[in-house]
């Protein structure tokens, strides 16, 4: 097992309520019930042994050619030592039908971020329109020795988002959710995550810590992951080993109306993504987010992706 490596003498927020074990449970929808507890506890949640070891082989495997001519990225937001690889729903099939394409992280990002606008009027008539989450992003990120800690931010910036501080999670806070997966151990030493649990319900005007005493690292074993409501303040930490690389992949899903982080449409050749089921298919960003958004020629872009398809796909909106 993993452990998480916490630095201030105590937390406030047990570290049972956020840290579970996916063998542990019977049932993936009473595994679920209890990561949505956790993260709106935490506003994070481990959850130890959810990939078996030859998803996580075949995934590094299949992102290794890539990550190795990948160069530092430019500005600050990442140490000159992390190196991050894009865009991987077309490069890694494992990654994308195991990780993106997750019943436990769909049901999870289903329950935060689907969207229902109830009543809308049409003349005289009332209609509740519901949009889904797509995929906002998908990124590996590997911190190198000498990496300094990653400086505490909201992914959630992405979307203007903006809250007020409450004393309980209220379901309509979030407009991102992140499942990192870890594809090599994850350490204090070599770079774990840190987040602050329960930084998700501060007021946005409250500044991140500016030390890490009240940090959790969230050290993993390979096939343990960490789900994360993007209000929660969290970063990559320093890599002081001289030399163990710390590799994680992201997948980030995001409400169905908001503009994707990574631009699905040109950063996947089409026949790539024809390739996978369909459902995943509409989830990478081709199909409609009720009412209207999405569409070409009034038409769903699922059958522009796959007019073989015909009656299969629910035409128009
Ligand atoms: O590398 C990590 O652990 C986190 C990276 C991250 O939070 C980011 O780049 O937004
Ligand atoms: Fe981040």
């Amino acid at each position: 097992m993993g452990s998480v490596n916490r630095t201030s003498a105590e937390q406030e927020i047990p570290i049972s309520d956020y840290d579970l074990n996916y063998e542990a449970y019977g049932s993936e929808d009473a595994l679920v019930e209890d990561i949505i507890r956790g993260l709106k506890i935490a506003g994070g949640c481990i959850i130890r042994n959810a990939f078996k070891q030859d998803t996580i082989t075949s995934i590094t495997e299949e992102i290794r050619p890539f990550m190795a001519n990948t160069d530092a990225v430019d500005g600050d937001f990442w140490p000159k030592e992390t190196r991050t690889l894009n865009g991987l729903v077309s490069k890694s099939e494992t990654f994308t039908l195991k990780v993106v394409g997750s019943s436990m992280w769909h049901k999870v990002s289903d329950y935060f971020l689907t969207s229902t606008l109830r009543g809308h009027w049409n003349g005289q008539d009332q209609l509740t329109s519901v949009s889904k989450p797509q995929l906002n992003n998908t990124i590996a990120f590997r911190i190198g020795p000498g990496a300094r800690d990653q400086a505490f931010h909201r992914d959630d910036i992405v979307h203007h988002t903006w809250n007020g501080a409450v004393d309980k999670y209220e379901l309509g806070r979030d407009n991102g959710f992140t499942m990192f997966v870890a594809c090599s151990p994850t350490t204090k030493a070599n770079g774990a995550t840190r987040f602050i649990p329960g930084s998700h319900l501060w007021d946005y005007s409250s500044p991140p810590p500016t030390d890490n005493s009240t940090a959790v690292y969230v050290e993993m074993k390979p096939g343990d992951c960490f789900m994360m409501l993007s209000s929660v303040y969290h970063g990559g930490s320093a890599n002081t080993t001289t030399d163990d690389y710390r590799l994680i992949v992201a997948t980030v899903s995001t409400r169905g109306y908001l503009r994707q982080e990574e631009n699905q449409y040109l950063a996947h050749p089409p026949e790539k993504i024809k390739q996978l089921p369909m459902w995943l298919q509409k989830f990478v960003g081709y199909t409609i987010s009720h009412p209207f958004a999405g569409y070409v020629d009034l038409g769903d872009p699922l059958i522009v992706l796959n007019p073989e398809a015909g009656d299969f796909v629910q035409a128009g909106y």
